[in-house]
């Protein structure tokens, strides 16, 4: 290192606050701080202004409807298309040459759709779900990794008006079968398989391992042929072929349904407290609008840009920030489909380079592994298109902010740390990046027109500089509107803790902690639930733990995350072999395979430790706490309020050892 850049380093090391660039506010969607009071006043009018970035059938007649709380409607009377609002009306408007999606291969193979081509195709494969019998409000299940034809069919079926189910494809067959079989869905979209780290790998196995537990008739099975020759695979009687059918629609004209805005457009299944993932709903013109009107006002977007979200559209970062929100902007939204080092540790910003990428976010796990690479990666190529940088998933050290800000942005771009989840559809606390200084580590105030608050465990406010946590005390567009077939749940897992039914006071709880600053900006301090966050995916030990415990040989197992330098938190399951079973390599091995069989490689063990008891209180519970603690290498506290306080000093013992 240089002297200058030593300096350098130095200096950010010591500052606690950003300003942001002159020359980016100058450009910016949203400069004027008065917008807060402006949302404030006239809640919940004020979200007129993401509804007016649709295009709509139908004008709404109300904005909020909130009768039968916290059932709530948005925009109720209008109606609206998805996938017109995000291709025909960008067509109408001259755009039908502009790029709408750039996607990337692993193996360096690029495709382009301009608006136009990508309206094209989506009408054939909207007519190809027609010719299967797919009708409105059929769910149809999507198992795709990164490649077009994923955007495709979720475009296709928010055409027609089936809502779209989409399966991260790293995860398992039972986890496709089990979203398969909670949703009711009789259709299914994959592919043979596609490429990772430069292997073909094979995905039409995995689904057809899947769709043997569905426990219902699955009708038709749409295989994308991504591999080619590098997969021989044959299709069973209920299964076609992709192109095939495209082909012979290639030209139909699908007139874009006309949805009520409460209608379902997609479900989304993420991880909870109990074992069980939650099917959580969106809805059309709420969620549309509240994406659109996110990505101009905090990812800035504009039609002319080339924006890339690194995320995997199998999750809801990809859905809102990849899909549905820049696309309704009428933004080029980059896609790529593999992994960030292959075949070097170059190849995001080779992306960036090769595209002019204006607004790139990721998420501080891949920051914290760019860090460890090393900047000479990101220095040997031109960056400068960048304007903008974003952050999502997972707290952000302040040490990967400033890498992030200084070796990415050149000091140049703002840094949105945006805190959201499945459930709110979209970014709810972050800075406005044409507005607000940067605090690196706290993702800033809540969004305008969004009242959260940081509250004790009694739900009262808490002061600056005291911990509690997260609440949101007023709904907005881009809510859930419940958990599928599970209005109970809904009810239970996000309104009991803080709501007060008998006068009609509901707040949101995310399940996150938080602490507060004198300015009222927010430092998520992570879940407070058994959810842990392994490289911003979120996953529930309980879960885990029921793979675990399913395995011939456990007897009992607890699952907690633990401190990890790059992914955020790794999974550490601790489990008491039966008696006739000792813990050694074999039993370690099977619980590894039933984790990796029940979720997916993303919920892998970091360490599987044997212990002939585990820690519990008087009452029995298990200490969780103390287990993380072990797994984080932390000083352990009082173990005195144990019933078998011995147990802790094995198995921190055989931690250290493994
Ligand atoms: C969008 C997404 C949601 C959970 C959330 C929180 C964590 C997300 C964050 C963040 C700190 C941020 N989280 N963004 N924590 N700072 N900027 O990630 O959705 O997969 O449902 O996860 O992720 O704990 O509750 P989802």
């Amino acid at each position: 290192m240089s002297q200058d850049e030593a300096n350098l380093e130095a200096r950010l090391e010591g500052q606690a606050a950003f300003e942001p660039p002159e020359s980016f506010v100058e450009q910016a969607n949203v400069s004027d701080p008065g917008i807060y009071d402006e949302f404030e006043e006239n809640w919940p009018d004020c979200w007129e202004r993401a509804a007016d970035l649709l295009s709509w059938d139908e004008p709404y007649d109300t904005v909020l409807e909130d009768d039968d709380a916290p059932f709530y409607e948005w925009f109720t009377g209008g109606e609206l298309n998805a996938s017109y609002n995000c291709l025909d009306r960008h067509v109408e408007d001259g755009a039908k040459n502009r790029a709408a999606i750039k996607w990337e291969g692993e193996l360096g193979e690029t495709r382009t759709y301009t608006y136009g081509e990508l309206l094209n195709e989506v009408e054939a494969f909207a007519a190809t779900l027609r010719d299967l019998g797919v009708e409105e409000d059929d769910v149809v299940t999507l198992y795709m990794p990164m490649i077009p034809e994923l955007p495709i069919a979720m475009l296709a079926c928010a055409r027609i008006g089936a809502p779209h189910s989409v399966v991260f494809a790293g995860f398992s067959a039972d986890a496709l079968a089990t979203r398969m079989n909670s949703a009711d869905s009789e259709y299914l979209v994959t592919c043979d398989g596609y490429y990772r780290r430069g292997d073909a790998l094979d995905h039409i196995e995995k689904a057809n391992e899947g769709l043997a537990d569905v426990d219902h008739d699955v009708s038709d099975v749409v295989v994308v042929d991504r591999l080619g020759d590098a997969l021989e695979h044959s299709l069973a009687d209920n299964q076609c072929d992709y192109d095939e059918l495209v082909e012979a629609n290639a030209g139909a004209s699908v007139e874009p349904v006309s949805r009520d805005a409460e209608d379902m457009l997609f479900l989304m299944y993420t991880s909870g407290t109990t074992g069980k993932p939650k099917g959580v709903k969106h809805t059309t013109g709420g969620y549309l609008a509240y994406t659109a009107w996110t990505s101009h006002s905090v990812l800035d977007i504009e039609p002319e840009d080339t924006y890339w979200c690194s995320a995997d559209i199998g999750w809801i970062t990809g859905h809102s920030y990849i899909v549905y929100g820049p696309l309704a902007l009428g933004t080029t939204t980059v896609m790529y489909e593999g992994t960030p080092d292959y075949p070097e540790k170059d190849r995001l910003w080779e992306i960036v380079e090769k595209n002019s990428v204006d607004i790139f976010y990721t998420a501080p796990t891949a920051i914290r592994a760019f860090m460890k690479w090393g900047s000479q990666y990101p220095e040997e190529y031109d960056l400068s298109s960048l304007r903008l940088l974003g952050t999502v998933g997972e707290p952000i050290n302040p040490r990967a902010w400033k890498w992030y800000y200084k070796h990415i942005g050149d000091e140049a771009c703002p840094i949105v740390d945006t805190w959201w989840q499945t459930e709110t559809g979209g970014m709810m606390i972050t800075t406005l990046p044409g507005i607000n200084t940067m605090k690196p580590g706290s993702a800033g105030p809540p969004l305008p027109g969004i009242d959260a608050q940081v509250v004790d465990a009694n739900g009262d406010e808490i002061g600056a500089g005291e911990a509690g946590y997260v609440t949101v005390q007023n709904p907005w567009p881009g809510m859930l509107r419940t958990l599928y077939n599970n209005d109970e749940r809904f009810i239970s897992e996000y309104w009991a803790e803080y709501s007060d039914e008998e006068t009609d006071e509901w707040v949101y709880f995310p399940e996150d902690g938080a602490k507060l600053d004198e300015d009222g900006y927010i430092t998520i301090l992570g879940r407070v639930d058994d959810v842990i966050n392994v490289s911003g995916h979120r996953l529930g030990t309980m879960e885990i733990e029921s793979a675990v415990v399913g395995v011939e040989g456990v007897a009992e197992a607890a699952v907690v995350g633990g401190d990890h330098d790059v992914k955020g938190e790794a999974v550490y399951v601790y489990a008491i072999p039966e008696d006739d079973y000792d813990g050694d390599d074999e039993l370690q091995e099977r619980a590894v395979e039933a984790v990796l069989d029940s979720i997916g490689p993303i919920a892998k063990p970091e360490d599987v430790i044997f212990t002939p008891e585990l820690p519990k209180t008087r009452s029995g519970k298990i200490m969780r706490r103390l287990l993380e603690d072990i797994a984080s290498g932390n000083e352990l506290g009082n173990t005195s309020t144990l019933r078998n306080p011995d147990v802790v000093d094995d198995i921190a013992e055989q931690v250290g050892e493994n």
